[in-house]
């Protein structure tokens, strides 16, 4: 089998051989920032979108990308492409750059740009069709006035001990709790909860503004549902008919336990089933040709 080639500030490298220092600042200290993109049936969803958050990413963190957006599409492509990907996830990767031991970002003369292409299928196998145990978790997410959850940095602690917590717990995955105790997002996806028929989310200010939320959004006000963005208690969560949560990894993914307490009757509800239907076929149906 041929190595897969990972994209290196500009060349294509096998993937054995695609590394970067160790005084890069995305390994030092989390300095950079990332995306974590699809292709389906040889397109790629909502790349658009995916470029706009990463330079979005870069701009809040003081860091320029080397490369127009218009580059970055077509390196992202073009990677797809010399790796013949039809379905994929796409992870491009902005750090600082190479720089010393010192924190000053100023140390770091250019970015680097890394692209990596895998072949990717459903996050949860089964799970899509019993449902997913969530936990809440200790941690908080991080305060939007210390590290902002909009910004998809390199640095992933906060969400990792979240996965740690939930692992513990024996949970699929992990939902963050805000500094106020109201639900900030999952580990890797944002939270929807339903009520009597009432689509509630909460509002991205703590928590990463999702793609795939947005879509889902778009699916329930299509489908003549009433979506609101508001804060949600624990209370929502333990007393709603359906949960799911989103993201470019899980894409719909219904929540059918949350902590010890089964979510609705227990089983994916039928709201949820539209959106992940729906979903579906967005995805195979829509995107930028490869
Ligand atoms: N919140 C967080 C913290 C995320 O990391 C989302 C929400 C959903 O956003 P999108 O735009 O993807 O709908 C994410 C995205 C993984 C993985 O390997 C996680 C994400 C994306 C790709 C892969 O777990 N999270």
């Amino acid at each position: 089998m041929t190595e897969l080639l990972i994209y290196v500030n500009g060349d294509y490298v096998p993937k054995s051989k695609a590394t970067t220092s160790i005084y890069d600042h995305g390994f030092l200290y989390g300095d950079g920032v990332f995306e974590g993109i699809r292709a389906y049936n040889g397109r790629v969803f909502k790349l658009g979108e995916h470029i706009d958050r990463l330079y979005d990413s870069a701009k809040a963190i003081a860091l320029n990308i080397p490369l127009s957006k218009d580059e970055m599409s077509e390196a992202i492509l073009e990677t797809l492409r010399k790796n013949n990907l039809k379905d994929a996830y796409i992870r491009p990767i902005v750090s600082r750059g190479t720089g010393d031991l010192g924190l000053d970002p100023r140390k770091c003369k250019s970015p680097n740009v890394f692209i990596i292409t895998q072949q990717w299928d459903a996050m949860y196998g089964d799970l899509y069709e019993t449902g997913l145990k969530a936990v809440t978790v200790a941690v908080r997410r991080n305060a939007p006035d210390a590290l902002s959850p909009n910004i998809k940095s390199l640095n992933y602690l906060n969400n990792i001990l979240a996965k740690i917590e939930a692992n513990e717990k024996g949970g699929d995955e992990a939902i963050f709790l805000d500094s106020r105790g109201f639900i900030s997002e999952g580990s890797g996806d944002n939270v929807f909860c339903i009520k009597n028929g009432i689509i509630l989310t909460p509002p991205t200010i703590n928590n990463l503004k999702g793609i795939t939320r947005s879509v889902a959004i778009e699916i329930l006000s299509k489908l003549g549902y009433e979506v609101l963005e508001r804060d949600i208690s624990l209370f929502d969560l333990y007393t709603a008919d359906e949960i799911f949560v989103t993201g470019t990894a899980a894409e719909a993914a219904p929540i059918t336990l949350i902590d010890g307490r089964n979510v609705g009757n227990g089983s994916v509800g039928p709201i949820t089933k539209q959106v992940a239907d729906s979903f579906a076929e967005h995805t195979r149906s829509n995107g930028t040709k490869i």
